[in-house]
């Protein structure tokens, strides 16, 4: 199934728990590379399904199954697709409360878009939130790579390879995080591995003790997917969401 976007069309699928009417729904956004059929990203939208959650996976902009290039999307582009996806499941007939989760550069996108749609949330989880790409794009170190950030090249080179347009940091420099943290006030969750290679677990301690009402919940030995305690993840979630009521 497609959700369109302003002329993009955003791969995305639905789940929904047996027997019920109505139910509230847990929008799942994948990280920076990823796509919606990653194994924590499934994984999430089932252990969600079996609490009585419905879950909508989506690709962003220029990955998985959608449209738009890999090198064109930036941060600005996920947030807007994150707006539309919001309100295509708000208005979904079924939907009781909607709850927004992102992993990654996903989770730094649902926090961001939190902040501007706090009103129709119920709450956010940020699974591993890449919160310091803002940071790191305004020193110029993206990426591992180094490069001058007043004067960002056109093209910037990934970890596969593969190319980035510099409008992907220009777009991250402008981005504030704290900002967005502060202009939520509803309830949050916040997982992070302690043995996160990709993003450092400090940021996950500094953003949830920012947060007005935020749970953390760190995982001793778990790394940026959740290679080792994936079940640890998943309760995590699924607890809060239980206990949201
Ligand atoms: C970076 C480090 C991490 C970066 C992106 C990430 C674009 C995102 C990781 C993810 O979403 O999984 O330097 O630069």
């Amino acid at each position: 199934m497609y959700i369109p976007d302003d002329g993009i069309r955003l791969n995305a699928a639905l789940t929904r728990p047996e027997d019920v009417d109505r139910c509230p729904l847990v929008i799942i956004l994948h990280g920076f590379t990823g796509h919606m059929e990653e194994r924590h990203i499934t994984a999430l939208a089932q252990a969600v399904n079996e609490i009585g959650f419905a879950a909508l996976r989506v690709d962003l902009y220029g990955h998985g199954h959608s449209d738009g290039q890999f090198e064109n999307h930036t941060l600005y582009k996920w947030l807007t697709n994150a707006l539309t996806v919001i309100d295509y499941a708000r208005a979904l007939p079924f939907v009781t409360d909607l709850y927004l989760c992102g992993h990654s550069q996903g989770g730094l996108t649902a926090m961001l878009a939190a902040a501007m749609k706090r009103d129709t949330l119920r709450g956010l989880i940020a699974l591993s939130p890449a919160c310091m790409i803002p940071e790191l794009a305004r020193r110029g170190e993206l990426l591992g790579l180094r490069f001058d950030p007043d004067h960002v090249p056109d093209r910037l080179a990934t970890w596969d390879r593969r190319l980035l347009d510099g409008n992907y940091a220009r777009v991250a420099q402008t981005i504030h995080v704290e900002e967005a943290i502060d202009r939520y006030d509803g309830p949050a969750l916040i997982v992070h591995g302690d043995a996160d290679g990709a993003v450092p677990p400090r940021y996950a301690i500094e953003a949830a003790g920012r947060y007005k009402n935020c749970r953390l919940a760190l995982i001793p030995g778990d790394s940026h997917c959740y290679e080792n305690h994936l079940d640890q993840m998943l309760s995590a979630v699924t607890d809060w969401l239980q206990a949201q009521g």
